[in-house]
């Protein structure tokens, strides 16, 4: 801890506040995780980097930043951490998902902006988070409106690049994503003095791949009908990935899995008298745990999430054949262009992945989690819920922030549903 606090006052960061959030963090930890009974062991990796979350992967930025190595951080899932990769560069998530930097972000935002981009200012601003201060580059993109307009505030005290997100999907959109993603491969060889070959390239596709992949075995375990794992722990590896080194969380998600298969295997199942729930929504950046929390508390537990801390961060894998850049390059933006966000006109394949998805893992509903003044998932909630009435498929809609306020509330409503599920 000591040289955690010597690493983040050389990043500048403000300590006495920062010191506020990590007391905090503790007791989170043991409410929602520690809580929890019969867990997988291999959790001790995700737990143990949880416990220093501000300290452990940050010492490692700190480290290759020092030999010379440039780090960029993304917003988003659409972001290809691929061409980053392929320059030698580390890409990290810049997740908000915390309460602590909402006043914060207040100071530049209109009290009426969505929780997760208030949360991305205040880290920033507040200088409370080794992450945000460790990326030498951000890399924004033309998503919702408010996160574009955040951009152009972070914009004024950190280099921002931002790449032009369409928001349909014919055929010159593809082509228009795949021309953004050779700017940022520009923007990373410039960067990093290192020129993004063939060879480099396909090198990170076949990593990010492999995450991925790692990440689709997990999902494809919870299926079960016998559940070995928690959607609270699911959730925490999900908003690991984003930050994590590639190669040892795709070793540390398999050997979790093999861990699981044995656990279905001996009839391990958390589910048993429980009821199954798909969430889907807006993402859960780190550390918001609170509406997996509530509804594994109230007599549910998540065997899936339709949100980018879930599986539009993994589904769909980069195609592997691209032998030049181009092709290559066209390949990523493919795989990138087929996340159903709702940024999108029109986004009826989000609804057709909720109801596929809510199939496969056996769900016995469904709960629509939107994040404060996102209007766009607001807007498609309604016609997700008709889709999935007209599936038969029981559906709640929730509206929620970062604050413990609506607690109480909102764990009676969970519980409600969940008791009409039978
Ligand atoms: S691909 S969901 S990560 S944009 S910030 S849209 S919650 S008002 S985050 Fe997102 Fe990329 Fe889409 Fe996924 Fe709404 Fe808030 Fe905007 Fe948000």
């Amino acid at each position: 801890m000591a040289d955690n606090q010597k690493m983040w006052a050389d990043l500048g960061m403000n300590l006495e506040m920062h010191d506020m959030l990590c007391a905090v963090l503790p007791g989170a930890i043991g409410d929602v995780f520690m809580s929890q009974e019969n867990r997988p062991e291999a959790m001790d990796y995700f737990d143990m980097v949880l416990a220093d979350v501000h300290g452990l992967r940050p010492a490692e930025l700190v480290e290759f930043r020092k030999n010379g190595g440039k780090v960029f951080g993304t917003f988003c899932a659409y972001v290809p951490d691929e061409v980053i990769v392929a320059a030698g560069a580390i890409a990290t998530g810049l997740c908000a998902g915390s309460q602590f930097w909402v006043p914060g972000g207040e100071r530049y935002l209109p009290a009426n902006t969505c929780p997760l981009i208030k949360a991305m200012l205040g880290a920033r601003f507040d200088k409370t988070c080794p992450f945000y201060r460790l990326a030498d580059v951000y890399i924004g993109e033309t998503t919702c409106d408010g996160k574009k307009k955040a951009y152009e505030i972070l914009g004024t005290d950190v280099p921002m690049h931002i790449m032009d997100l369409p928001q349909m999907k014919r055929e010159k959109d593809y082509l228009k994503w795949a021309d953004e993603i050779k700017d940022l491969k520009d923007l990373v060889e410039k960067e990093t003095g290192t020129v993004v070959t063939e060879e480099k390239l396909a090198a990170a596709i076949k990593l990010i791949n492999a995450k991925r992949g790692a990440l689709e075995r997990l999902y494809a375990l919870r299926r079960n009908a016998n559940v070995p794992i928690s959607g609270t722990d699911t959730l925490l590896i999900s908003q690991i990935a984003y930050y994590d080194d590639p190669a040892r969380f795709t070793a540390m998600v398999s050997k979790l899995c093999d861990e699981l298969e044995k656990r279905i295997a001996d009839g391990v199942n958390l589910a048993e008298g429980k009821k199954r729930i798909l969430i889907t929504g807006t993402p859960m950046a780190i550390p918001n745990w609170k509406l997996h929390n509530l509804v594994e508390t109230s007599g549910g537990i998540v065997v899936c999430e339709e949100t980018c801390t879930g599986t539009r961060y993994f589904e769909n894998q980069v195609d592997e054949s691209g032998a030049t850049l181009d092709e290559m390059i066209q390949n990523i933006a493919n795989r990138y262009m087929s996340i159903n966000c709702a940024c999108f006109t029109p986004n009826t394949a989000r609804a057709d992945d909720v109801i596929r998805l809510a199939k496969e893992s056996k769900a016995d509903g469904v709960i629509d989690v939107n994040l404060m003044f996102c209007q766009t998932y607001d807007i498609e909630g309604r016609s997700l819920e008709e889709r999935c009435k007209a599936e038969g498929i029981p559906f709640l809609g929730i509206e929620t922030d970062y604050t413990d306020n609506d607690a109480q509330q909102l764990k009676t409503r969970i519980g409600a549903f969940i008791e009409l599920l039978g």
